[in-house]
């Protein structure tokens, strides 16, 4: 039974337990409502709702959505209790989210453990608060600080709720017992009830409507929820609580039934099951982490060390010389510096934490790390030069690991007599802040050393993602196609801003023209200028880059690109002499010019991912389609509220990706654009991806 009711003293206590979050799905909603109706017909004279496990209601039961609603829906049982003739007590502790929140919020008064924390995540969801909060939480709070924290969606501290009038009481332990006593004191002093529903309407100036709408345009550009969540909000203040109940129920649906929120609901799901590595025993042990070298301190190297220092490690940061040295932890003191600046962290957590970095140019100083990460640059010899050394100098034991974007795992391997220990950690840049982190599980490594590396990720607060090894594992196999089709777009005809335009509208957080003018144009130049030139692929598709380097023109880091920046700002401006490079170098490549649509830019681009993402998913390069998906949003500026490139070619439809990609297949030609045998099997099947992946286990 997913809910209890215990009467102890005339006080019911209704005990929610449904791991591992106390989500409420229909049992518990259905419980719920048995369990109150049951106190409140008796003599009970006061109700506690609490929680077993390790948190209140963490809301709605994800799971549920999608399905034909059941009754009692959460709204209805929520003013049901609301109305009880009792008071009703919320003891909260954990995390109080979403429609957990709502319970409490509907609850006469609340009780809450220190540590807890509280909040209505919904629009990181594609929602908003649907079972009252956008009506009750401005009558409690306001309607500023309810804008704030539904549209932002994070949660607060029990004292910062306490402050906003949203806790009643804080306790430091024995929650329930406390909440307990509570109520019997609520009760012996005549307390009456509390309903946030007959609480007057917040009062505000219509302004501050538009202002928020105006903001989150830009902030959360194309999404619909946050706007939504502005006109309940609104309805509080200007309409009675019933018709701002209604307000927010229409809202509600039209946010549920969005691609948008079925696209963020696929992430919350496929952040979670990235994390599971298929073929890997649960009690698979792990090796202790807690000291750590990091060889190379470039911007790579420097981001890669703060992560672990940040997770309370201690690291070794490696360079050749004192020189090269003293860059790398000048930059991570900056790093600390913009952080404090930023109200990240405080100075004293900021040196604390730098403290933990030390350098060295002395390979003997890695000796006592349990995990090595190599940050140096892209160059295979050099690369098992180092695992070489490291052979030689590493404990038994300890984890080699190599940051490397595009080099053979297996090749580095094999430079050690211990292939077992090495596996690949790529790490995006930057570093410190990038959340994705590709874990590349090479022939031999060891079972032990990625269910490590798995853990260890969520420890400094990455996304861990497991790839094979091939070229650029996932992302950056798939980049070489979408950013050959940008710059193929540009040789055809469009220019960098209407590519950029295009990909920007779209929802990518940055056109791929800015990306490589950020990357630096050089990086491509240098590896195409070590291969033959048969070996370079389409002249069409790197041919202006190549110009541009050779104008001198890097990338933002030399002022110019794609286009001009002003000193040190990503600030960009358009440059005409960039158009005319790119149509003397069409005209020398005997390319006709032509007007190419934001359609078809997007379209190109972002099937190219899809069609690759195919071939990676049947080489088993990823594990499930839904692990590119958490590649892409979290390491490549990929709109979460799409979903992903996977999750998008399903609600595409891929019978209709398929078709697009054969168009292009007959305009562009074959050579790019033959279909992945796996996107042709499925569409012969009539499976979508999502069932294909099911079907896999
Ligand atoms: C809502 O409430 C709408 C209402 O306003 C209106 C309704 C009408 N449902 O994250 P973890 C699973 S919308 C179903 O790894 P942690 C999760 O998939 C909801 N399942 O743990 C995972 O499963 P598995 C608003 C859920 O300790 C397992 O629980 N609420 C739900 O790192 C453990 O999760 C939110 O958006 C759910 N609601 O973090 C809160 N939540 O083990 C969403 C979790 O099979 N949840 N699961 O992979 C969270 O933010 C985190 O899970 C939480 C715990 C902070 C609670």
């Amino acid at each position: 039974m997913p809910v209890q009711l215990e009467i102890v003293d005339n006080i019911a206590l209704v005990t929610i337990d449904n791991p591992p979050v106390n989500a409420l799905s229909h049992a518990v909603r259905l419980g719920l409502q048995n369990a109150v109706r049951e106190a409140t017909a008796g003599a009970c004279e006061a109700i506690v709702i609490q929680c077993a496990g390790r948190t209140f209601v963490a809301g709605a039961d994800i799971k549920e959505f999608g399905q034909p609603p059941k009754d009692p829906w959460l709204p209805g049982l929520l003013e049901e209790i609301e109305a009880a003739k009792v008071p009703v007590v919320a003891a909260l502790h954990g995390t109080a989210l979403g429609g957990g929140f709502e319970l409490a919020l509907a609850s006469h008064y609340r009780i809450a453990l220190e540590d807890a924390q509280v909040g209505l995540p919904e629009v990181k969801l594609g929602l908003l608060p649907g079972a009252g909060g956008t009506q009750r939480l401005p009558r409690i709070v306001g309607v500023k600080a309810a804008l704030d924290l539904i549209t932002r969606g994070t949660p607060i501290d029990a004292k910062s709720a306490q402050v906003l009038g949203l806790v009643d009481e804080i306790v430091t332990s024995d929650l329930h017992e406390a909440a307990f006593e509570y109520a019997k004191k609520l009760v012996a002093a005549g307390a009456g009830i509390r309903r946030s529903s007959e609480l007057p309407a917040p009062e505000a100036d219509s302004a501050i409507f538009a202002e928020y709408r105006k903001q989150l345009a830009q902030r959360a550009r194309g999404q619909l929820a946050p706007q939504k969540i502005v006109d309940c909000v609104e309805a509080a203040v200007t309409l009675s609580f019933a018709d701002g109940m209604e307000t927010e129920r229409k809202a509600f649906m039209e946010c549920i039934a969005s691609s948008q929120s079925a696209g963020l609901r696929h992430m919350f799901f496929a952040e979670r099951e990235a994390g599971k590595v298929r073929g890997l025993a649960s009690d698979t042990p792990h090796r202790e982490v807690q000291k750590v070298g990091v060889i190379g301190a470039g911007t790579m190297g420097s981001g890669i060390a703060m992560n672990f220092a940040n997770a309370g490690m201690a690291v070794r940061l490696l360079e050749v010389n004192n020189e090269a040295l003293q860059k790398g932890l000048d930059t991570i003191a900056r790093n600390y510096a913009g952080g404090v600046k930023r109200g990240k962290m405080s100075e004293q957590d900021a040196n604390t934490t730098r403290e933990r970095i030390t350098g060295t140019t002395d390979y003997a100083d890695l000796a006592d790390a349990d995990l090595i990460v190599e940050a140096v640059y892209e160059n295979l010899e050099l690369k098992q030069d180092i695992f070489r050394r490291l052979d030689g100098i590493a404990k038994p034991g300890a984890i080699l690991a190599t940051n490397t974007s595009y080099q053979d795992v297996n090749k580095i391997a094999a430079a050690t007599g211990r292939p077992e220990d090495v596996i690949g950690l790529h790490f995006f840049s930057p570093a410190h802040i990038m959340k994705l982190l590709e874990v590349v599980r090479a022939d031999k490594t060891a079972d032990d050393v990625l269910a490590t590396c798995m853990a260890l990720a969520r420890r400094i607060r990455k996304v861990p993602v497991v790839a094979g090894v091939c070229y650029g594992f996932i992302g950056n196999r798939m980049l070489q196609h979408y950013g050959r089709e940008a710059q193929l777009c540009l040789i055809e005809g469009a220019t960098p801003d209407a590519i950029d335009t295009a990909m920007q509208q779209w929802g990518m957080a940055m056109g791929p023209m800015r990306v490589f003018d950020l990357a630096g144009l050089d990086v491509g130049y240098k590896a195409r200028q070590g291969l033959a030139l048969e070996e370079r692929g389409d002249p069409k598709a790197y041919r202006v880059a190549d110009a541009l380097v050779e104008m001198g023109r890097l990338g933002q880091k030399s002022g110019a690109g794609f286009y001009t920046y002003d000193a040190g700002s990503r600030d960009y401006t358009v440059d005409p002499l960039v158009e005319e490079l790119i149509v003397k170098e069409a005209a020398a490549l005997n390319v006709e010019r032509r007007e190419i649509g934001a359609d078809e830019i997007v379209d190109r681009l972002i099937y190219a991912l899809i069609n690759e993402g195919m071939r990676i998913v049947e080489e088993g390069i990823a594990q499930r389609p839904s692990d590119i998906d958490v590649v892409y949003v979290y390491g490549y500026g990929f709109p979460a509220y799409r979903g992903g490139p996977m999750h998008y070619a399903d609600t595409v439809g891929l019978k209709n990706v398929l078709a697009r990609i054969c168009e292009f297949r007959e305009r562009l030609g074959a050579e790019n654009w033959s279909p992945a045998p796996l996107l042709e099997k499925l569409v012969r099947d009539d499976l979508s991806l999502a069932q294909w992946s099911a079907q896999q286990g």
